[in-house]
């Protein structure tokens, strides 16, 4: 679609200049450095390259332009002296915002949900993740098309070029809405799809990996599964689809772990609700595993940002076991178990990097799994092939031997089925 490749990728060696305009005394102006170091990252990640940082603690935010005519000028020069060809704010823009900037500096204009958006187009593989990223950036872009035809007639270079006539606007309009219900539709199909084959899988703990971007989600599914398939990236979102794989924790107990996309500080709500369905799979889990990357000097507040997602996506209260990761990084290991280990007293501690550094994380998968499917022992009369093949199918059956007349049969079992063998009449113990 023409103007879909408008945000499609930021070409190469675009110069980008960074602004971080907090609200004066709002939590986010205690940490502009940090939040615009995070930027950076998400910025290089899109493929910029960054040649200037602007910050300005803004007391009453401008409807048109969000900060103060005297910055916007010194932003003006900023982009001059440096070559810049981009502008990214930090905070979120209103459509009137990224026009009066854009007007104001002459340069185009971003904000960090749009870079996040094409940093998701870029990377989305499956045909889920292209569907639920495509109807996100529809969704960002129908306010402000105007904006968006600007770039147009630049990208394209003609001299005194003009923006499209309402006529164009509006029919366009029309046609990112139609094509915005239609990809609601086949994600509604594909998320149809996808319910089939999870009502026929079997039986097993099922745990879904969530947390900040690059605290190692991947990395842990993959030492678990060992499986170098399995994506892992020193980058800002380096997974975009949901992965499953079973990972065998020894003793006959196996879990199916799902990992999918990090969260980050301000996730574009856009994003968030095209991928709610993919998000809120982690709710059909028995189990949430929340990795924090401990070495990092905001784990804190990421944490806290990974719950803000959860409780949106009514996730707040999953069951859910905290796991520290990246151990390894830290100077002193064991300082920073123990105290965290006073606040939250079922945390678990990994390195996703050393031999044996997820022993702690097995240890309690396999707790949990045997929780969920107890070892029990049903004794059947040998003649009821029935409820053999029965057991056969939804447990795991360990042995069987016959005893004083009767089929023992040794089995993992989750408690609802083993109740009700009992009342059929069957001897469980
Ligand atoms: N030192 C150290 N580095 C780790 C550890 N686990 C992961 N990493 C590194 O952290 C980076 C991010 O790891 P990923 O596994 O891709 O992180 P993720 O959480 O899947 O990230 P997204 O997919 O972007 O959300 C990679 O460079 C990993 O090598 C660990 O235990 N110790
Ligand atoms: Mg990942």
């Amino acid at each position: 679609m023409r103007i879909r490749n408008l945000i499609d990728v930021i070409p190469p060696k675009e110069r980008a200049i960074l602004v971080a305009a907090p609200r004066k005394g709002s939590p986010d102006a205690a940490k502009i450095d940090e939040h615009l170091e995070e930027l950076a990252r998400l910025v290089d990640t899109a493929g910029a390259e960054v040649v200037g940082t602007l910050r300005q603690q803004v007391a009453t935010s401008s409807a048109a332009t969000l900060i103060g005519e005297g910055k916007v000028e010194e932003l003006a020069k900023l982009v001059f002296e440096t070559k810049a060809t981009l502008v990214v704010f930090d905070e979120e823009l209103s459509p009137a915002q990224g026009q009066g900037l854009e007007q104001g500096i002459n340069t185009r204009v971003m904000d960090r949900a749009e870079i996040i958006l094409d940093i998701f187009a870029t990377r989305a593989r499956t045909h889920e993740a292209k569907l639920q990223v495509e109807l996100a950036q529809l969704r960002y872009m129908l306010p402000r098309l105007t904006r968006m035809w600007t770039h147009l007639s630049r990208v394209r270079g003609g001299i005194g070029m003009r923006g499209p006539g309402e006529t164009q606007l509006e029919t366009d309009r029309r046609m990112i809405r139609t094509k915005i219900a239609m990809l609601a539709d086949k994600l509604a199909d594909v998320e149809r799809h996808r319910r089939t084959i999870r009502a026929g899988r079997s039986p097993m703990l099922t745990a879904a990996l969530v947390g900040y971007t690059n605290a190692g989600k991947s990395s842990i599914l993959r030492a678990l599964a060992g499986d170098h398939d399995v994506f892992v990236e020193d980058r800002l979102f380096a997974t975009l689809d949901t992965l499953i794989r079973e990972v065998d924790l020894g003793e006959n107990l196996k879990v199916r772990v799902s990992d999918t996309v990090g969260f980050i500080r301000k996730l574009p709500h856009h994003l968030v609700a095209s991928f709610r369905a993919t998000l809120e799979e982690a709710g059909e889990s028995d189990l949430l595993l929340h990795v924090t990357d401990a070495s990092h000097p905001e784990w804190e507040d990421q944490m806290a940002t990974v719950d803000e997602v959860l409780d949106d996506l009514g996730l707040s209260d999953h069951p859910t076991l905290i796991v520290f990761n990246k151990l390894d990084a830290l100077e002193d290991p064991t300082g920073f178990a123990e105290s965290a280990h006073a606040r939250w007293p079922d945390a678990i501690f990994t390195s996703a990097m050393r031999i044996d550094g997820l022993a702690p994380l097995k240890a309690a998968l396999r707790g949990k799994a045997e929780a969920i499917r107890p070892v029990v022992r049903v004794l059947l009369n040998p003649a009821d092939g029935k409820r053999l093949g029965a057991l056969h199918r939804s447990g795991d059956v360990l042995g069987q031997a016959l005893e004083d007349g009767m089929l023992a049969v040794t089995v993992r079992l989750e408690p609802w089925r083993a109740e009700q063998l009992r009342r059929e009449g069957v001897t469980v113990l």
